[in-house]
């Protein structure tokens, strides 16, 4: 069978960056930036999640932030690029900070990564967080975020990634303008806690739960509150948050060139804010976005710090299958934008040759790049198929049983 099982996979590596060496590039260097990405993974991509109609429970589904964790390094285990958790902290944390869960990422060979602060499930954001028109709920959001600082220097993470989904949902609600200055307002207070040498990630979203209007709704606005409070504040790029038709890549682009492009939240969507597994929907759609990161590297500096994050929530597929899936499409994507030959793709610009430009991202994308993918897993010392070492391994159905004598056994129910 082809693919990541294929005998002959290593000779099929050999044979395309063969291809690269032809092109007067460094085979090495390529393989070597494709061992060096790094794929953070979300703590809520292990849990029981639903739609608002419903949750379908699995039994092997992670109920506390350990058995995220344990399930996180499940996928490190066989990917070899996973290596750091992001936490959502009322979701991993209600009751507080718990040291113990450090140690234990530590022991699982794993780090925490980006702290998602939670400002919308309580009830007093009914009207909003940051853009609240309470004084009062606003410094509580305010005072939430600067917990999470504290909880991220306790973690030894270097990335708070704040969404809001503050809004409106009729016309004349709130104003709008209003609601902008106190975002404006409160970032500035959160922003002034930052530690030296912690990012802060501004995330957007261009609508849900909000219908009307979201207070960060795109990435100029994301990109004005983020430019307002300071350097250390930087965009958040999800993929499922634009709306049909929008060209992510340019969006990506402009953010790269403004040195503003802090994090990149991967999933895929057909409608909305899906949260599909990554590139399930448009392999193409997320190249493209991977060759504009590519094409922003720096000949003296490397590429750009963007922290890569997953955010999927898939409520039918397996969970650790799904992630791994998820980290092997990144990666072979991230492969077919290292193999655009980018001097002929400069060369055919400048002639004007538009089809030849489009050929050199056309070769690089239907080129399978599984076997440099198989390749740098072998390097790494681990099974070229990621997903089937996996699956072999038996981890799922021990972590059912496990989970189930600790537990008992999933009720199923709505999604409340
Ligand atoms: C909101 O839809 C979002 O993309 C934010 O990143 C949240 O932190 C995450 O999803 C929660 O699943
Ligand atoms: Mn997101």
């Amino acid at each position: 069978m082809a693919g990541y099982n294929d005998r002959t996979l290593e000779q099929q590596a050999q044979r395309i960056l063969n291809d690269v060496a032809d092109q007067g590039r460094n085979p090495k260097a390529l393989m070597e930036r494709l061992a060096s990405l790094r794929i953070e993974i979300p703590s809520w991509g292990f849990a029981d999640t639903g739609t608002r109609f419903g949750k379908f429970l699995q039994p092997a589904a992670a109920r506390t932030t350990e058995e995220k964790l344990e399930d996180a390094a499940e996928v490190h285990r066989r990917t070899g690029i996973c290596p750091s958790v992001a936490i959502h902290v009322l979701w991993d944390f209600p009751a507080g900070w718990d040291p113990q869960v450090a140690h234990r990422a530590h022991e699982l060979g794993m780090k925490i990564g980006s702290i998602n602060p939670n400002l919308f499930q309580d009830q007093c954001y009914k009207y909003g967080s940051l853009a609240n028109p309470d004084p009062k709920i606003r410094a509580v959001a305010v005072q939430h975020c600067l917990n999470s600082i504290e909880l991220a220097k306790e973690a030894g993470s270097g990335l708070l990634s704040l969404w809001l989904a503050d809004g409106t949902n009729y016309p004349g609600q709130d104003s709008i303008r209003d609601r902008k200055r106190r975002v404006g307002e409160c970032l500035k207070q959160i922003y002034a806690a930052l530690p030296d040498g912690m990012t802060m990630l501004v995330e957007y979203k261009p609508f849900e739960p909000a219908f009307y209007h979201t207070d960060i709704a795109d990435w100029g606005m994301a990109y004005i509150f983020a430019r307002e409070v300071g350097p250390q504040a930087k965009v958040l790029v999800d993929f499922g948050h634009h709306l049909p038709g929008q060209n992510i890549e340019q969006i990506v682009a402009w953010l790269l060139d403004e040195g503003m492009l802090g994090g990149f939240h991967f999933n895929d969507h057909k409608y909305a804010d899906d949260d599909l597994t990554f590139s399930s929907i448009d392999p193409y759609a997320a190249f493209r976005v991977f060759h504009e990161i590519v094409s922003a590297d720096d000949p003296d500096h490397g590429p750009a710090d963007i922290a890569y994050m997953i955010d999927q929530s898939h409520n039918l597929k397996p969970k650790i299958a799904a992630m791994i899936q998820t980290v092997t499409m990144i990666h072979e994507l991230f492969a077919k934008a290292l193999l655009v030959d980018r001097q002929n793709l400069a060369e055919a610009q400048t002639r004007g040759d538009i089809v030849a430009a489009e050929t050199a991202l056309r070769d690089a994308f239907f080129t399978d790049t599984r076997p440099l993918v198989g390749a740098a897993r072998i390097q790494m010392g681990l099974a070229p198929d990621a997903l089937a070492a996996h699956e072999a391994s038996g981890y799922t159905q021990r972590a059912a049983q496990e989970r189930a004598a600790r537990h008992g056994i999933s009720k199923g129910g709505s999604y409340a």
